[in-house]
């Protein structure tokens, strides 16, 4: 193929989407945020606001819930604003949690919620108490720069310090890695925190972009990136599902390196065939020393290379299965002065969470806690939230969002088990996980109705009540504690990484699901479409026979997913993109 040469980025402003356009006159990410939020006649912000909005961390929705209600009485929208929080590997201090518990409290909808990149995200924030909220977040020294929008999102780590010798060498990393690709435009600051002009880090007017966003320019990338990094055996974070994937390799006790796989990304749009989910390849591996200067280099070839015209056609994976791998190692090389070492072998076993206590090397304990789908929220006498206050109250722990929405309590000392443990029974929470069912501690679910807009089905509200109805089957055929991997999104950009499960299912309609078999129980593969279209009745019909079939047919240790293909239930072409690795 013959090697495609960059394109300048003026041509870009004028062929490209609307968002480029949005971009191009934003005057590095202000747009008319200002004037926006000043003007008291409208819950709202202009159109251009809300597109630009997502690289401060914030989306401007509304409570789908209320909308006909809205509607019928004349009224607008009941907008409000989601904030996403950027937390490299997940990692807050008690105080840090005490002010989320507060931010919710005050300016949210009373609860909070860890999402699928270790981030925390507070739905329901008027306009008018936006400024407010971010402002309160910076005391605590949170913010929410790249929590969206076309830049490198939150950098998701391996969370559980038990699980590695090497985790106190990567951990770091992934802040090291997020510092690197944050944008350098002081927008936020001046926007949101009051910052004079001019005295932030980089000049603010004028126009040397070399200056002002070295890495992104005034167009920033063609759409989001993301980057994750494991520590095999275990890939909580679906290494394989990010625009870069950073897989730690160890040599003995000591970090060798890193292998890198690009080309990741999970999002498809139905009755769009050129739109698909893809894991990402292998294309080396790299030292330490090397790992920033790959990362960014891989940014800039998409900054350069992305698809600026289409955005359902503009995250990396397209630019690489447009020019191929052999011309990103090529144009990687060349700009990073170094070659790729070949990538060396790797084994995951799995993408769970370990739940209950654990030692770590240093004979502290962390303590890993089931939320369901990552709501920080007192229901009923399960008082979670409270509990969790209360815990951050004592100051006797960190706190740190797991990629599956679940909590780990880090550092704790032995003498401090008995207390946590008492506050939590108190608020009628379990230490452990081990009275759900395997399907569901093993269970992920999107955000959805009543905020996401673009949610066509229940997630987080649904899957408790779905699961409810599979346990007695599974029950029945004795599987109640298999670990068997589900995740339900509320329509196909996959959040909850659905398309990666060994039982997926991706909202259509309201109460209509298409059901995915096969996924790897490692995230080393996709699952393949089974049924579409389906309702509860549907669903629970469908599956049934074939958790019987697993039942009686699995060999020893096979897992649900294997078994699904195995056993020909989905065909290994029948959709989806095979994981192959390269080496
Ligand atoms: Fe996501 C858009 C929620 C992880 C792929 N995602 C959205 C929006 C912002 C809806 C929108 O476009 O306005 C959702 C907000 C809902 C709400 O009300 O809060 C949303 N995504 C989430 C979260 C909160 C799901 C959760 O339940 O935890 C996750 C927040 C992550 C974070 O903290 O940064 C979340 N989103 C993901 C993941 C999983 C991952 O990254 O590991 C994916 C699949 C991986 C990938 O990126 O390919 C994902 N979200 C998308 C897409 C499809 C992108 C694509 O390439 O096609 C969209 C739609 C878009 O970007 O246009 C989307
Ligand atoms: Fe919304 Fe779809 Fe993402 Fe679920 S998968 S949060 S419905 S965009």
């Amino acid at each position: 193929m013959t090697r495609p040469s960059p394109k300048p980025l003026d041509v870009l402003a004028q062929n490209g989407s609307e968002v480029e356009r949005i971009k191009d006159q934003s005057h590095y990410l202000r747009g008319t945020l200002v004037e926006s939020f000043a003007n008291p006649l409208t819950g709202s912000i202009s159109a251009d606001d809300h597109q630009l909005i997502k690289f401060h961390g914030t989306y401007e929705q509304d409570d789908r819930d209320r909308r006909l209600e809205r509607q019928e009485r004349k009224l607008e929208p009941a907008y409000a604003f989601m904030i996403r929080l950027r937390l490299p590997g997940g990692d807050l201090t008690a105080q840090q949690w005490q002010t989320c518990h507060a931010i919710s409290e005050q300016y949210g909808d009373k609860s909070f919620r860890l999402t699928t990149r270790q981030a925390i995200q507070f739905h329901g924030i008027i306009k008018f108490d936006l400024k407010k909220t971010i402002q309160a977040m910076h005391q605590s020294l949170l913010d929410s720069i790249a929590g969206c929008g076309d830049v490198n999102r939150n950098v998701v780590c391996a969370p559980d310090p038990a699980l590695s010798s090497l985790h106190a060498q990567v951990y770091p990393w992934a802040s090291k890695v997020s510092e690197h690709l944050l944008p350098q435009s002081r927008a936020y600051h001046e926007i949101w925190l009051d910052e004079p002009r001019g005295q932030g880090r980089t000049r603010v007017a004028g126009g040397d972009e070399a200056i002002v966003e070295p890495l992104y320019g005034r167009h920033y990338l063609p759409r989001k990136f993301k980057v994750g990094i494991a520590i095999p055996p275990h890939n909580e974070v679906d290494v394989h599902s990010n625009d870069v994937g950073v897989i730690a390799i160890a040599d003995g006790e000591k970090l060798a390196g890193f292998n890198i796989v690009v080309g990741g990304g999970l999002g498809m749009t139905f009755g769009r065939e050129d739109t698909y989910a893809r894991l990402a390849s292998d294309i080396g591996f790299c030292t330490p020393e090397q790992l920033l200067d790959t990362v960014y280099h891989i940014v800039a070839i998409q900054r350069d290379f992305g698809n600026r015209q289409d955005r359902r056609l503009s995250r990396l994976k397209y630019t690489i299965d447009q020019y191929g791998l052999d011309w990103l190692r090529q144009e990687l090389t060349e700009r990073c002065g170094f070659e790729l070492q070949p990538a060396r072998a790797v084994i995951f076993t799995t993408t769970g969470d370990r739940f209950g206590w654990s030692q770590t090397l240093d004979g502290r304990w962390h303590l890993g806690l089931r939320l369901e789908y990552g709501r920080v929220v007192d229901t009923g006498n399960q008082r979670i939230k409270t509990a969790l206050l209360e815990i951050a109250q004592t100051a006797v722990c960190g706190f740190r969002v797991t990629p599956n929405q679940n909590l780990l309590l880090t550092g704790v000392e032995e003498t401090d088990k008995a207390g946590i443990e008492a506050i939590l029974k108190a608020h009628g929470y379990a230490v452990d996980a081990s009275h759900l069912s395997g399907l569901r501690r093993n269970s992920i679910a999107c955000v959805a109705l009543n905020t996401c807009p673009q949610a066509m089905a229940e997630a987080e509200r649904y899957l408790p009540t779905l699961i409810n109805r599979l346990e007695p089957i599974l029950d029945r055929y004795g599987l109640l504690q298999d670990e068997i991997k589900i995740r339900m999104t509320g329509c196909p950009n996959g959040c909850g990484r659905s398309v990666m499960a060994e039982i997926g299912l991706i909202g259509k309609s309201p109460g209509r699901y298409n059901l995915y078999l096969g996924g790897a129980f490692n995230g080393e593969r996709l699952n393949t479409l089974y049924r579409e279209n389906l309702d509860e009745a549907g669903i629970l019909a469908a599956l049934e026979p074939v958790l019987a079939d697993y039942a009686d047919q699995r060999k020893k240790g096979e897992s649900f997913g294997d078994f699904a293909r195995r056993r020909e239930y989905v065909q290994r072409d029948a959709g989806g993109i095979e994981y192959v690795p390269t080496t």
